[in-house]
């Protein structure tokens, strides 16, 4: 298999993560996605992916695959050895609930694309980047917060949504390594600070995601 990456991106930290959880080898592409090198938009990466975004996964079967929620879940049911989701439905809801509210809800918002985008528009100036990222982080964040507090007042647990890591906290850990690179300092969210150094301790999380938990 072949993994289109960058070392900075977060989408492509689930990815990196779940693989190292399940111990699956995969050749790694890297893909530049920022500055004047970018690479992810020039015709050779959208022959890859027609979105020009990173993770992409090319398997061993020659099947091209994106988004990297697609991608983990692939490599759960492909791979079931340390397995992702939970077994009962409602849980499954649940982590699939929380997932979505990283992917969708908070960094879709943040990314290169829409943040460039919008500091090129007429009235932005240098201040108006960092303050949307930040504040679209932030309020992320609280919002992760929020459903995990929920949730372990009634089953507390030493993950997202058990004791053993699964796909709330692959999710989790990037976006929490994100707050740091806006000056968040993840004191504000106690069960979120709690869980993110618990999986600071596990290498397959450490060694996979670029930057440091603040
Ligand atoms: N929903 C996508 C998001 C992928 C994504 O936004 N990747 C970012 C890096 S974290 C990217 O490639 N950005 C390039 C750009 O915005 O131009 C996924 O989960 O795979």
């Amino acid at each position: 298999m072949k993994l289109y990456d960058a070392a900075i991106s977060s989408a492509a930290a689930r990815v990196r993560i779940t693989l190292a959880l399940k111990g699956i080898a995969v050749e790694r592409i890297p893909v530049e996605i920022v500055g004047s090198g970018a690479e992810n938009r020039r015709p050779a990466y959208l022959d890859v992916n027609p979105q020009g975004l990173v993770p992409a996964l090319l398997t061993d079967d020659g099947v091209l695959l994106t988004q990297s929620l697609a991608i983990v879940e692939y490599l759960d049911e492909v791979y079931p050895q340390s397995p992702l989701l939970p077994s009962d439905a409602a849980t499954r809801a649940w982590v699939r609930a929380f997932v979505l509210a990283v992917l969708a809800e908070t960094h879709a918002i943040v990314t290169p694309r829409v943040v460039n985008h919008l500091a090129s528009l007429p009235g932005s100036d240098e201040t108006t980047a960092p303050a949307w990222r930040r504040h679209w982080t932030a309020e992320g964040i609280d919002a992760l917060e929020a459903l995990l507090a929920r949730r372990h007042a009634v089953v507390p647990s030493r993950f997202c949504a058990g004791d053993t890591p699964g796909l709330a906290d692959v999710f989790l850990f990037p976006q929490a390594l994100n707050a740091g690179r806006v000056d968040l300092p993840l004191a504000r969210w106690p069960h979120v600070e709690a869980i993110a150094r618990r999986l600071a301790d596990i290498p397959a999380f450490a060694d996979n995601a670029q930057a440091t938990l603040r």
